[in-house]
């Protein structure tokens, strides 16, 4: 127990102390807490390295061909370290390039986990070589390795693609032995990076240390960069010169501010670069706290000024170049090669996987705040959401739940009964979430500490004592989450004789799994704690979050036998994270400009693959005005992960709390949400199928359009919906950019039609939210809201269909138990195509494979833009033909059809004559 000092009473009065720092301090993020790349040595480092001819060399003579990668010796010609060039090939047109010391003193670190497999080859060959340079080619790819300096350029065709150390950025500081060691290595005082001091910060000086790698790639024909989540920023992100760089290193950031590279709660390193013929990706594997710059030769330029270019034929092209700098660990980098946004999703879920598929009451409406204070109150909280006839699936106990904060504990006092509780939650087919901390009390009473200590799996201090930190317990052990056989002893804790008081439908929360440790550097764990393996915090440290919520997921499976699919929330994550749940942007603020930065948030992380991502709904600090909070349920009825969240200090903030109006208004987008939950649920199957992001971009739909490439504001849900929710205080109206030439747009309340490309003002009052179906898609609703998602499994369907000019449209259904696995591992699912074209609407099967009985049917269809038909007729297939009841209404040109009384999962042919 080492990183404390201090007895039992002056700790319990620091931690006192700072947990009511941590409570009531209103200002905004303490920025001194964090640190900026001058502060951290090695981002200083890197970053004074200017571009200039590099010191690294391939030694084109070591270049060797194995079948499965090309490999070639790099050497730094100034301290003469051999280095490793690995180059592979990758099916589905991807490409790795991983660089490592030769003859390392010591292995170091390479991530482990997030591929989901070792990436199948494709043949990489030799095609031109010359003294100074070797041709490699792959596909319709090429790269070209330059020897001196060192450069890599890949190419296709003609084009130019991407090109690594084209700037001479790139940066490999190699272990090496100590002249004094005992056994210790490090690294030479300026020994990778010429002439710059190797001094690091007291409190991470380490033996082995420094270990950072960088690389700087160039885009030429790129503008526009995305992803790397999380930050609080635009969407597009920008350039970073002249301030700090992007920061990737998962934080507990008090009241962090918007609009800032600061690091947040979670690191996805994968960076999409997209213009209008091509999108490319840079997913660069390291889990160390890792820094990107971002420059580009058309920042600051006005449209004006490139108008000017353009129109005097300045023939600069644009192009954005980056640099990655990260601790420790090695280069290792794959270049997805798109071309389409499509194919990049579909190239980074081919490595670390996809969206895992929600339970349905997880798409649903969740409720939480800091606290539900016990069972009564949950109780009426509960009985508050029949009253009042608002539809909710779960309700959620934050941190006071717990005996002590000892977390699979209940307050004996305040849930006596928990297993009581929660079945009389069941009974009305909602849930709960309790939450589930990854920071351990430190107390003998405690059979979960116990049981860590004495199996020895607590994360250790660098004299390898546990290691322990200051969290809500107090003092706190943190149970080392790299070590699988940690991960297997936790995940049993889920077991419903170990979790006392939890049922089948108890679901968790993973809070502060950056991890967050109150008096740690950073209020997060030190660098050169130790992890299984002897491998320090600082190359693991943005693995720990994505670690926590696995076990935590593979709890919840291995509980019901594995038949049951998981929920887990978590705040802190890295690639792959969207294996095992949900993410939450953290504590925001009851403030117009979080709402606003939710959508980039989220946006941001589904283009990294993490789709089932939210915000706390009203904001988590300060109190929302009643506007606010009405916009935000409207916002949030329209995001992935849809839950109301309040600091404990806050008002409460049921919905009905507001006055009738709100309420009213509060209730209209939830319902709005539970019949949209057939939409939502396929396209959670899709993201689950292919990686395609739920909630997405306006660019990644209409790629060709430069209009879109800087939208924060709206975003399309799938391919059906646009969404433009009202982000500003006292809105009378808002613009909504209608994309596509020709494309015809609905919107969804008033079923008006428009034509795009055009900027729309919409005038709105509080009840609108703008929404607008594109012409040529079919969506499924689900029309009679109940109580729970659940309550509504076999409720009947209707098909809207929205058709575009040529007067066809498609769209698709996907249905399952929505709970269990049964629909990957029995085919239990039915998944339809809709397709509505020559005046006939057909439904077919879009995978054979599945089957699954329901006696859901589908109730109406409503056709949008279509003239009155004289009769309308339905056929089942080898049935006799029915004649439909339908109504026209000649101002729309609506055609809603009653009663087509089919079950969903048949084969039918809907005529309109
Ligand atoms: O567990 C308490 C809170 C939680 O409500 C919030 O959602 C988390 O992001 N938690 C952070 C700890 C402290 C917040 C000040």
């Amino acid at each position: 127990m080492a990183a404390l000092a201090g007895g039992p009473l002056s700790l319990r009065w620091v931690v006192l102390a700072w947990v009511t720092l941590y409570i009531t301090t209103t200002k905004a993020v303490d920025r001194s807490n964090f640190k900026t790349c001058e502060q951290s040595a090695f981002c200083k480092r890197q970053r004074n390295v200017k571009a200039e001819n590099s010191p690294y060399r391939a030694l084109l003579n070591s270049l060797e061909v194995t079948e499965k990668s090309i490999k070639l010796q790099l050497i730094n010609e100034v301290n003469k370290v051999p280095l490793l060039l690995e180059v592979y090939g990758l099916q589905g047109n991807m490409t790795r390039i991983k660089i490592n010391e030769l003859n390392p003193v010591k292995p170091r670190y390479e991530v482990q986990d997030v591929l989901i497999h070792d990436p199948p080859t494709v043949p990489l060959a030799v095609v031109g070589k010359d003294e100074g340079s070797v041709e490699l080619g792959f596909g319709l790819y090429k790269m070209i390795v330059t020897a001196k300096p060192f450069r890599m350029d890949i190419t296709t065709g003609n084009e130019l693609l991407l090109s690594l150390n084209s700037r001479g950025l790139m940066v490999f500081e190699h272990l090496r032995k100590r002249k004094d060691s005992r056994n210790h290595f490090t690294n030479s005082p300026g020994s990778a990076i010429h002439g710059c001091s190797n001094s690091e910060t007291a409190h991470s000086v380490q033996p082995v240390r420094p270990t950072s790698v960088g690389l700087d790639f160039s885009l030429p024909g790129f503008e526009h960069v995305y992803g790397i989540p999380e930050h609080a920023d635009t969407l597009k992100l920008k350039t970073t010169d002249g301030g700090d760089p992007y920061r990737l290193y998962n934080l507990d950031v008090f009241q962090y501010e918007i609009y800032n590279p600061m690091a947040l709660y979670g690191a996805i390193p994968l960076m999409l670069a997209h213009n209008a013929r091509r999108t490319l990706g840079i997913f660069w594997l390291n889990a160390a706290e890792t820094w990107v710059d971002i420059s580009s030769n058309t920042a600051g330029k006005t449209l004006f000024g490139k108008m000017l270019d353009y129109v005097q034929g300045a023939n600069e092209i644009p192009q954005t170049d980056v640099r990655w700098i990260s601790e420790s660990g090695i280069i290792d980098v794959f270049v997805l090669l798109g071309p389409s946004p499509f194919d990049i999703f579909k190239q980074y879920a081919s490595l670390t996987g996809t969206q895992a598929l929600p339970p349905l009451f997880a798409i649903s409406y969740h409720q939480c705040r800091w606290n539900y204070n016990d069972e009564d109150d949950v109780r009426s909280v509960d009985a508050g959401f029949d009253e009042q006839d608002i539809p909710y699936d779960v309700i959620w106990l934050d941190i006071e739940h717990t005996d002590g904060k000892r977390y699979f504990t209940w307050d004996p006092n305040k849930f006596p009964n928990p297993k009581d509780m929660l079945q009389s939650l069941a009974a009305k087919k909602r849930k709960m979430v309790s939450i589930v901390d990854p920071h351990i009390k430190i107390d003998s009473g405690y059979k979960i500490h116990n049981a860590l200590q004495s199996k020895n799996l607590y994360v250790k201090t660098k004299d390898g004592s546990d290691y322990e930190g200051w969290c809500w317990p107090g003092s706190a052990g943190y149970p080392d989450f790299t070590n699988p056989e940690m991960r297997s002893w936790w995940a049993a804790m889920f077991a419903y004789d170990q979790y006392e008081g939890s049922l089948d439908n108890l679901y968790t929360w993973n809070d502060m799994n950056e991890p967050s440790v109150f008096n740690g550097p950073e209020v997060t764990m030190h660098k050169d704690a130790v992890h299984m393996d002897g491998w320090e915090h600082r190359d693991v440290h943005n693995l720990y979050a994505f670690y926590v919520q696995m076990a935590t997921a593979e709890g919840q499976i291995q509980r019901s036998g594995g038949t049951e699919r998981p929920f887990v929330l978590t705040r802190g994550v890295f690639a792959g994270s969207q294996r095992y749940g949900a993410v939450w942007t953290g504590d925001n603020s009851a403030e117009w400009d979080h709402l606003k930065v939710s959508l980039p948030m989220c946006l941001s992380l589904g283009l990294a693959g993490l789709s089932f991502c939210g915000a706390d709904i009203g904001g988590f600090f300060k109190h929302p005005s009643p506007e606010l909070l009405v916009r935000w349920y409207q916002a949030g009825a329209y995001q992935p992960f849809f839950r109301a969240h309040a600091h404990l200090d806050t008002p409460r903030r049921e919905p009905w709390l507001f006055g009738e109006e709100n309420k009213l208004l509060i209730r209209a987008a939830v319902r709005e949400r539970y019949t949209l939950l057939p939409l939502w649920y396929t396209f959670f199957y899709r993201a689950y199928k292919t990686g395609e992001p739920v909630m997405r971009p306006m660019w990644v739909e209409f790629p060709e359009d430069v209009e879109t490439f800087n939208l924060d504001e709206q975003y399309m849900l799938g391919n059906a919906l646009l969404v433009r929710p009202v982000l500003e205080q006292d809105a009378r109206g808002v613009q909504v950019y209608l994309p596509g030439k020709g494309q015809l747009w609905f919107d969804v309340h008033s079923h008006q039609k428009y034509t795009g490309s055009q900027t729309l003002y919409v005038p709105v009052t509080l009840s609108t939210i703008p929404v607008y179906q594109r012409g040529g898609t079919i969506i499924a609703r689900k029309e009679r809201v109940r109580r729970s998602s659940s309550c509504m499994h076999s409720d009947p369907y209707t098909l809207y269909i929205a058709l575009n000019a040529q007067h066809a449209a498609e769209g698709e259904l996907f249905i399952d138990d929505g709970h269990t696995f049964n629909f990957e591992k029995k085919n239990e699912f039915i998944h339809r195509t809709f397709s509505f074209a020559n005046n006939s609407l057909t439904s077919r099967c879009a995978d054979p494979v599945g089957r699954y009985d329901t006696t859901a049917w589908v109730e109406r269809v409503v056709i949008l833009d279509v003239r009155r038909p004289s009769s309308v007729v339905i056929k089942l297939s080898g049935g006799a033909e029915s004649s439909l009841e339908f109504e026209h209404n000649p101002d729309t040109a609506v055609l809603t059809v009653r009663k087509p009384a089919v079950n969903v999962g048949a084969d039918w042919t809907l005529h309109v004559r």
